[in-house]
């Protein structure tokens, strides 16, 4: 399994690769089929915080931005999580949220899950949580509703 998974990585990386190297004469079509069969295998949708579908997406910034973290089910303690490729802790820097579960998920003050919370609804977004009662950059616990 393990062997398997590193040749098809190695396929993705090439089809991106040659996607590249011959854009310029014009084979777009099967070149950005290449380009999306990588971006799939690569999880590009993770590396690029666009969220995929199914987690609750946090983010180190206003708007989307900044670090962002994917979560599937409830995360009592964020002091051991990190945004995204970093080592900058999670806990308490959240400032925009998607919910994209099917799960309403609540945003707490505190480890545990205590103190002031923000309700965030089944596939739903906020931008800017400093106008919620989480605020911006206090988040350290997200808790699933299922
Ligand atoms: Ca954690
Ligand atoms: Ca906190």
């Amino acid at each position: 399994m393990r062997i398997r998974n590193r040749i098809l990585g190695g396929a993705a990386l090439t089809a991106v690769l040659v996607g590249s190297g011959t854009a310029a004469v014009g084979a777009s079509t099967s070149l950005s089929a290449a380009r999306q069969a990588g971006h799939s295998r690569l999880a590009a949708s993770e590396a690029s915080g666009e969220a995929a579908g199914g987690k609750l997406w946090l983010y180190e910034h206003d708007g989307f931005k900044g670090g962002f973290a994917g979560f599937t089910g409830t995360d009592r303690d964020l002091t051991d999580n990190y945004w995204y490729g970093t080592s900058r802790r999670v806990d308490n820097g959240a400032s925009s949220v998607k919910n994209q579960t099917r799960y309403g998920v609540t945003l707490y003050q505190n480890v545990g899950c205590t103190g002031a919370h923000s309700y965030e609804r089944p596939n739903s977004e906020d931008k800017d949580l400093s106008n919620n009662d989480i605020r911006d950059n206090r988040t350290s616990c997200v808790y699933f509703h299922r």
